[in-house]
């Protein structure tokens, strides 16, 4: 049955805000795993934390909930406890969990509580207008970096992987497909599921031909359980920018774990 998924809200992303690419991923992932019977609608809450990316729960005609800036995670595992039935979804930004939210993040990948995260990576801090974050490269000019940023940026897929989450990938939010077949999987993997979304933010660092001739996506058949063989991949330099599921196992759960106490 067709889904309404859109809301009333006027979309206020910069217009080509790849942004909006995501929130389409999204609605079409939902639509789907609601016909294959995989998702209940009335169990799904998508959470946002603060920023452009936390908008999208404005145009989400679903369950939501607005956190704190860097206090997404928090929010999530909260509801997940007190309600396991619920399919917690949460969208936040590398402002928003990889600077100032990170240690739960890290957390909650080392508990594998049962909640899929979607970063919105745009390498900076965009509803403030641009100022360098943790993800932001080396040698980055912004309001607060005005000399160039002299610190190296953060790896989240490597330190997610090194915490112990139970599903990770990358995907660009350019391709809606990728975007969309990556977003159904991690909602379906029983655990903590993170993906990573490169996300240009097209006002304030526009990255779109950066990453056009560096993204590229693995072999889907290769096996997703080696550990060293995930963490060499997102390790691998610059260069070249894989894409995809590189890390994905099923252990126990946080919110399963606490049922048995
Ligand atoms: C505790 C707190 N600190 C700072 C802010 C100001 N603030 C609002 S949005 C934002 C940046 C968000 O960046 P990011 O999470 O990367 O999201 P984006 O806008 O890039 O999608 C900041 C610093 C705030 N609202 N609350």
């Amino acid at each position: 049955m067709p889904l309404n998924l859109t809301t009333y809200s006027k979309i206020t992303w910069c217009p080509g805000c790849p942004n909006s690419q995501i929130l389409v991923a999204f609605r079409q992932a939902i639509q789907e795993l609601v016909d294959q019977n995989k998702l209940k609608p009335e169990n799904l809450v998508a959470f946002a934390g603060i920023g452009c990316h936390g908008k999208i729960t404005d145009y989400l005609n679903t369950n939501s909930f607005t956190s704190l800036h860097g206090r997404l995670i928090p929010a999530m595992t909260g509801a997940k406890c007190a309600n396991p039935e619920l399919t917690c979804i949460g969208f936040s930004g590398d402002g928003d969990s990889y600077s100032e939210g990170l240690e739960h993040l890290i957390h909650a990948a080392r508990r594998n509580s049962d909640i899929k995260v979607f970063i919105h990576d745009n390498q900076l801090f965009a509803l403030t207008t641009g100022q360098a974050s943790s993800r932001s490269p080396l040698g980055f000019k912004s309001k607060t970096t005005p000399l160039g940023s002299i610190e190296p940026p953060f790896n989240p897929l490597l330190t997610l992987l090194s915490a112990g989450a139970s599903f990770v990938a990358r995907t660009y939010a350019g391709d809606l497909k990728g975007t969309k077949r990556i977003m159904e999987a991690a909602i379906s993997h029983k655990g903590f599921a993170f993906v990573d979304i490169i996300q240009p933010c097209i006002t304030f660092f526009d990255t779109r031909d950066y990453f056009k001739d560096r993204i590229y996506w693995i072999d889907e058949n290769l096996p997703k359980n080696d550990l060293n063989k995930a963490m060499a991949l997102v390790n691998g330099g610059d260069e070249k920018v894989p894409l995809g599921i590189f890390y994905e196992v099923e252990r126990p759960t946080f919110e399963d774990q606490l049922a048995k106490i």
